[in-house]
């Protein structure tokens, strides 16, 4: 397919417009309504004035034909790990394909599985005193996966929550959710990252702790005090422990954070930094030309805290190291350095080959490559001025926001305003950068469509990067898909980037909105079609202790399931009793799992081969309810019911 032309292809013709986004036309534009560029009909912007034609048949430059979609009854080879916005959900695909296999119900409620239904999903999203959940409504923008040996090892997964703050873990072998913290004092808890190796104990090379960004700055504590002083507003940077899910630490800097980057050595995260000005309007987050990413030195933050250096804020019992810049004036001690990058950046992605940090400069048309030996050499006080950790800053184009790897040195950035996703070759960046003016970095671009935001390679941020596909998250489909009303779906497009030249393979509709998502090899993923029995201490293992029994008026109802049938054909209840319904799925077939729906109720969930799932409810309307099973089992599965009496 062919690209536009672009001035920053020939790299010393760059005309104003493509220079920094100044402050004066972005606030200018901003009363007008949708600011600058940020709204997807910005005409300036657009990209090449139609959708293409459907991307043909994939042939790719290289390697011969790549098939898209598997044949009936092939499975896809890698699975796709999506967010889901706020929907609060995650989502599997599979890939190529993009067919979408699961959803993973985390932040949301959902009546498919009875995740906010059960109790046992209840414990985990958290309520409040009187048994209702605490919050229903969630945001995920960021998934990772945990790694071993500098590649995802498929044990666990974990998303953010941007509107509550919270982090949730979904384990590797159920895609379900089994964890949810919520992170103290901070408001917009936007990047994670885990880390790659053991900060710490370096013989420890798997992911053992998530670290957290906040985007917006807030008084500490946030009970009241300090509403109208924004200079008394800080963000924290949270290290939450990957096995126990408790928050470990956070660290106070100067800026809002967005997202988080860790090294495969394990000794550094960090995280893209706007309004370091610390302004609370719109036209301050925007004054300074540069801001920062801000670089967190994890060993020295936790002899900090095992030092006794640390407070703590409000009832929040978390150490609190101060990051900020005027407690860290000597590099030597430092906790944290502030690495300048032009204005308001974007996404921050660590190189497959451990060297490079790159941050997307959304209202700057450029990447910084950010080299970490440079980093770590400030921190030991041998790299006298950071600014010299900056090994490239280049143009690309206009909004660069995220940037993915190919694992052949090559990197893949998405660019907003251009509707674009550029290839650049790093070390012809440097190069570039260092002066050598023939060095030509930018290797190819293709259109997409339309507004891209996040973009992932298959296994990019690994040390197993392979450069098969890209996945490209574009926040506007307009006319790609059928009209369905005025909600557009998302357009997830894949992109074969195993040539020299990109090619565009398939458009996905989506539902909104998926922020970001890993591509993972289908051999790094384990899971158990069947649970353990075991594993659930209210589980009723013998379908002849199923029954009612009384506690004053609490009453428990057990019961089974075998299909087509539930152990008790009917129990009794009492108006007005506290009843609790413990159901255990007896069957061992894998795929077989049945539902449980009372009407008038509320009351609907699913059990999984060998699982127990159990609902407290008020028996507080007298009758006659037909239980009956939701999901299809069995040829008798219509049959598959039992009656609940509710006496007077
Ligand atoms: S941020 S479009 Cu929530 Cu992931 Cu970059
Ligand atoms: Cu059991 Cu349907
Ligand atoms: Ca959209």
């Amino acid at each position: 397919m062919s690209t536009e032309h672009h001035p920053q292809d020939d790299q010393d013709l760059v005309p104003g417009r493509r220079k920094f986004l100044n402050t004066a036309a972005l606030a200018g534009l901003a009363g007008a309504g949708l600011s600058v560029g940020l709204s997807a009909c910005k005409q300036e912007a657009a990209p090449t004035a139609a959708p293409a034609a459907p991307a043909p048949a994939a042939k790719a430059a290289e390697g011969g034909e790549l098939p898209i979609h598997p044949a009936p009854g092939q499975l896809d080879s890698y699975y796709g790990v999506w967010s889901g916005g706020h929907s609060g959900e995650v989502r599997i695909l599979g890939l190529p394909s993009g067919r979408e296999i699961k959803r993973v119900p985390v932040f949301n409620i959902d009546c498919m599985s009875g995740w906010g239904i059960t109790n046992e999903s209840k414990a985990v999203i958290g309520t409040k005193a009187d048994g209702s959940l605490k919050y229903k409504t969630g945001d995920t923008h960021h998934v990772h996966g945990s790694y071993t040996d500098g590649t995802y090892d498929g044990k666990y997964f974990w998303v953010n929550d941007k509107i509550h703050g919270r982090l949730a873990r979904i384990k590797g072998d159920t895609f379900e959710c089994d964890k949810i913290t919520e992170i103290p004092n901070i408001q917009g808890f936007h990047g994670i990252f885990p880390d790659k190796r053991d900060p710490v104990d370096q013989a420890i090379n798997h992911t053992t702790r998530v670290f957290c960004g906040n985007e917006f700055h807030v008084p500490q504590p946030n009970d009241g005090r300090d509403e109208d002083d924004a200079t008394k507003y800080h963000c924290l940077f949270t290290c939450i422990d990957a096995e126990t899910m408790e928050v470990r630490w956070q660290c106070r800097v100067d800026g809002n954070m967005d997202l988080v980057a860790s090294s495969f050595d394990g000794k550094l995260a960090a995280s893209n930094q706007y309004n370091t000005e610390g302004g609370a309007h719109y036209e301050d987050m925007m004054s300074a030309e540069r801001d920062a990413c801000v670089f967190f030195h994890i060993e020295r933050i936790e002899a900090a805290i095992k030092a006794g250096k640390a407070s703590t804020i409000g009832d929040s019992k978390v150490p609190v190291v101060d990051g900020t810049r005027t407690a860290n004036p000597d590099p030597k001690t430092a906790l944290t350095c502030y690495v300048p990058v032009p204005k308001n950046p974007h996404g921050v992605n660590a190189s497959p080959d451990g060297k490079y940090f790159i941050c997307s400069g959304k209202l700057s048309p450029t990447a910084t490559v950010i080299e970490l030996s440079q980093v770590l050499a400030y921190f030991d006080g041998t790299l006298d001025d950071l600014k010299k950790a900056i090994v490239a800053e280049v143009e690309l184009g206009l909004g660069p926001l995220h940037t993915a790897f190919d694992g052949r040195g090559n990197g893949f950035t998405t660019l907003f305003l251009d509707s674009q996703v550029v290839k650049w070759n790093i070390d012809q960046a440097i190069k570039f950068y260092a002066g050598d003016k023939n060095a030509k970095y930018v290797v190819d671009r293709v259109d997409v469509h339309y507004q891209p935001g996040h973009i992932n390679a298959s296994m990019s941020e690994t040390k197993e990067a392979d450069g098969q596909f890209l996945g490209v998250g574009c926040k506007f489909s307009k006319d790609r898909f059928l009209p369905v009303g005025p909600l557009h779906p998302e357009n997830e497009q894949l992109i074969d980037i195993r040539g020299e030249k990109m090619k565009l393979l398939a458009d996905h509709p989506v539902y909104p909105e998926p922020h970001d998502f890993i591509i993972v090899k289908r051999d790094k993923i384990k899971t158990r079609q069947v649970y353990n029995v075991d594993d659930f201490p209210n589980a009723t293992k013998d379908p002849k202790d199923s029954g009612v029994t009384r506690n004053g008026n609490k009453v428990t109802v057990r019961l089974v399931s075998q299909a087509p049938a539930y152990s008790l054909r009917e129990f009794k209840v009492k108006k007005g009793d506290e009843v609790t319904l413990i159901l255990t799925n007896l069957d061992k077939v894998e795929d077989l799992t049945h539902g449980f729906a009372i009407p008038k109720y509320d009351i609907n969930f699913i059990v999984n081969p060998q699982e127990t799932k159990s609902v407290t409810f008020k028996a507080d309307k007298p009758g006659v309810y037909w239980c009956y099973c939701t999901h299809f089992c069995h040829a008798l599965h219509l049959e598959m019911r039992t009656r609940m009496f509710v006496e007077k």
